[in-house]
């Protein structure tokens, strides 16, 4: 069948049934943003220059002293990586015995906990906002629950005034793990002030990056310098160890990269917005499609494009979306599939876990994440759009075929596991 452009007018036209691939090369969706490269190359010049690269740097001084005035928040201690900025925060915090937390996250959140010995409690999502629902964190309190650890899914922010009030009424400390929240706000005020300390990842694949990197902000001081202290191996001072330490220190060629990261991040969000409102318009109406949508009268990153499809009223299941979408080179992904609660440390322990988890055991059916960021044009969104379109148009008999593990032409078959 001839190729009629990167348009899909006919089933044979999709990638996975024999046609040429909508885009010569992979889109990504967490592609790293890049700022101004000369100034990065310069800053790292100056590092070069200055000989110093560790230990709490100048660049990582500045950085963490321009974060802690972005979000407005007295304390920010920069760290390698989102991970061990949790695991550091957690202990800090003084977490132990059992924390609630949802089972709908990057398994980081989890593993942080139990990397320490605390049992991570898996809590139920509110299907619409995907984020931990207040109502069913109370009946997993015990007398072992020491915190509640929150996460921003998406940038969204959780019902915090609700989680507050559980956890000042049960005595229980109150963390999130904010690491798809930078730049975002909740009633006003800005992400990272809430709760008794927040968490940010500055990985390479969020809309900003440090290479890798992550930060505790609060505005609890003695937290701050417990933190400061455990993220340099426990040291007070040269010759005196406080705590028992991890080296969670931030490279000055990160920070570096962070600060360039920072310069632009307005036009980071900018671009990502684009993307939002392209994304938004070009998808609506789809049946059984669904786009989760930000709060405009709040600040947002917009760093993530969030579909869920509805099997039922698109006639094809997500797993058979994304495995045409990927022939195409479309690299749209699961998140975070299958939930924490199932990944093998935590279900081999807990295997009844998932029978509380419905929302979360739906969601993680259902979701996924589209590409976006600077790499990502309006065409090329208008050309994912139409695909998904025209997929959901087909839904049934795209799913047949699948299915069948045969397309129309002799040429190509398809996998026989359908499901991805
Ligand atoms: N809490 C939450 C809620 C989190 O989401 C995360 C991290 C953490 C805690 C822990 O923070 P970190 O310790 O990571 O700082 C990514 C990231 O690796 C991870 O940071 C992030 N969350 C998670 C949501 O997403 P994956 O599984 O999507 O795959 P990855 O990192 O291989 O790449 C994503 C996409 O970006 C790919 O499509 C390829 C592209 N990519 C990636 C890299 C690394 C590039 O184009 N260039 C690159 O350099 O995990």
């Amino acid at each position: 069948m001839e190729n009629r452009g990167n348009i899909k007018r006919e089933l044979s036209d999709l990638a996975i049934f024999g046609g040429s691939p909508a885009f010569p090369e992979e889109l990504y969706v967490g592609r790293p943003n890049i700022g101004n490269r000369q100034r990065l190359l310069e800053r790292i010049n100056e590092m070069l220059d200055r000989k110093w690269f560790t230990n709490q740097g100048p660049f990582v001084q500045e950085l963490e002293q321009r974060i802690a005035d972005l979000v407005g928040v007295e304390h920010c201690v920069a760290t390698c990586n989102g991970t061990v900025a949790l695991e550091i925060a957690i202990r800090a915090g003084g977490l132990t015995g059992e924390v609630i937390l949802p089972s709908m996250t990057f398994i980081s959140t989890a593993h942080a906990l139990q990397w320490q010995q605390i049992t991570p409690v898996f809590c139920d999502i509110d299907p619409v906002t995907h984020n931990i629902d207040p109502k069913r964190v109370e009946e997993l309190i015990t007398p072992k629950t020491t915190g509640i650890l929150g996460v921003h899914l998406w940038g969204r922010p959780c019902e915090i005034e609700s989680l507050t009030e559980i956890a000042n009424r049960h005595g229980l400390k109150l963390l999130f793990d904010a690491a798809h929240a930078l730049g975002c706000s909740h009633n006003g005020r800005m992400i990272g002030g809430f709760g008794l300390a927040e968490v940010f990842s500055f990985h390479a694949a969020k809309f900003f990056n440090a290479f890798e990197g992550g930060a505790i902000v609060t505005n609890d001081g003695e937290l701050a310098l417990r933190a400061r202290m455990m993220k340099n191996i426990g040291f007070l001072n040269r010759d005196r160890v406080l705590y028992v330490g991890t080296n969670g220190k931030m490279t000055e060629a990160s920070a570096a990269m962070g600060l360039t990261s920072l310069e632009s991040i307005e036009q980071f969000v900018a671009i990502n917005y684009r993307n939002y409102r392209g994304y938004r318009k070009a998808l609506e109406g789809a049946p059984g499609a669904r786009l989760l949508a930000h709060t405009e009268s709040e600040k947002s990153n917009y760093q993530y494009i969030v579909l869920e499809i509805d099997e039922a009223a698109a006639e094809v299941h997500r797993d058979k979306l994304l495995k045409v979408l990927q022939a195409e080179n479309i690299m749209a992904q699961r998140y975070f599939y299958p939930g924490c609660h199932n990944a093998e440390p935590y279900r081999l322990s807990r295997p009844q876990a998932s029978a509380a988890l419905a929302e979360t055991e739906r969601l993680v059916d259902r979701v996924l994440l589209l590409p976006t960021g600077s790499a990502i044009g309006v065409d090329d969104i208008n050309l994912i759009c139409q695909i998904i379109r025209f997929v959901i148009e087909h839904g049934a008999q795209v799913t047949m075929m699948l299915e069948a593990g045969s397309v129309p032409g002799p040429q190509r078959r398809v996998s026989d596991d359908a499901r991805v």
